[in-house]
């Protein structure tokens, strides 16, 4: 598959581009963080998204050495960032290959250390269905990673089948809702319910809830009356690059 293959060059020439998207305080409409996403800046396709990116990563064997690539990316580009941006928390995305390297978590931190970010503004986000299988070892992980002062969402939460082992089971920080749930909150008094006793359920643990997909201020404002802390989205930002995040956060 050619994709596999130019994947191969793609780290070294320097394809792998980085865009960050705000992350709001529902209450305030401050922007409090970001989350890191991995664009392919193809030299012939253009440009591609994560989903591609990761998908010709994971059938060429490449993707723990892309997901790490990425990770000190990130850590390099945040702590190169104008004053301005330093006090924002970064969200940084691992996938369950990798954390299942022995060591995972050590060598995280000892990655975030490395680079000279500090580890108390950063998040560790990990989606349901890429979370390893013996929800034990993951909440040995994530127990490890919050140890070190860093903080764990679990991502996309609501897409899967097993949401609720994943709550009862997991140290957490942040509850991502998924933005099929943020964005059919309206119109739908069922899934009004659902995002309610998603949000009840959380707070209850002690988790701080942040929505994905917020398009349209109805779903904010629905999202708001039901508790939810922070939003990301179209609303207020797609994934922006530096000199656009900087503009959004000096407004
Ligand atoms: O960027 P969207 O635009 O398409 O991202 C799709 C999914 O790909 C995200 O939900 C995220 O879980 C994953 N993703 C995006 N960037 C990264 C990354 O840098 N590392 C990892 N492991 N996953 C990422
Ligand atoms: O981490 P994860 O897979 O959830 O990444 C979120 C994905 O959703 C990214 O690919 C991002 O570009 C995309 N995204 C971010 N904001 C919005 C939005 O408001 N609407 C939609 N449809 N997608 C969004
Ligand atoms: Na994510
Ligand atoms: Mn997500």
């Amino acid at each position: 598959n050619q994709l596999e293959i130019d994947l191969r060059s793609a780290l070294a020439q320097g394809e792998i581009e980085l865009l960050y998207q705000p992350q709001i305080a529902v209450t305030t409409g401050q922007v409090v963080g970001v989350e890191a996403l991995a664009r392919w800046r193809h030299p012939r396709l253009g440009e591609l998204g994560a989903e591609t990116l990761f998908a010709a990563a994971e059938r060429s064997d490449y993707l723990v050495q892309l997901s790490q690539h990425v990770q000190r990316q990130v850590v390099a580009e945040v702590t190169a960032w104008p004053a301005v941006l330093q006090r924002l928390r970064v969200a940084i995305n691992v996938t369950a290959a990798e954390m299942l390297l022995p060591r995972f978590a050590e060598d995280f931190i000892a990655m975030i250390d490395a680079g000279g970010l500090d580890r108390r503004r950063v998040t560790v986000e990990v989606t349901e269905g890429g979370l390893i299988d013996d929800l034990n070892i993951a909440a040995d992980l994530l127990a490890a990673l919050r140890a070190g002062g860093l903080r764990v969402a679990i991502d996309d939460f609501g897409t899967g089948y097993s949401s609720l082992a994943y709550l009862k089971a997991l140290p957490l920080d942040y509850l991502k809702i998924d933005k099929h749930l943020s964005q059919d909150i309206v119109g739908s008094p069922r899934d009004r319910v659902v995002v309610r006793g998603v949000i009840d359920m959380a707070r209850s643990l002690g988790l701080a809830v942040i929505a994905e997909g917020v398009e349209t201020a109805e779903q904010l404002s629905l999202l708001a009356q039901e508790g939810c802390n922070f939003y990301q989205g179209f609303l207020s930002a797609p994934p922006l690059d530096l000199p656009a995040l900087e503009a959004m956060v000096r407004r």
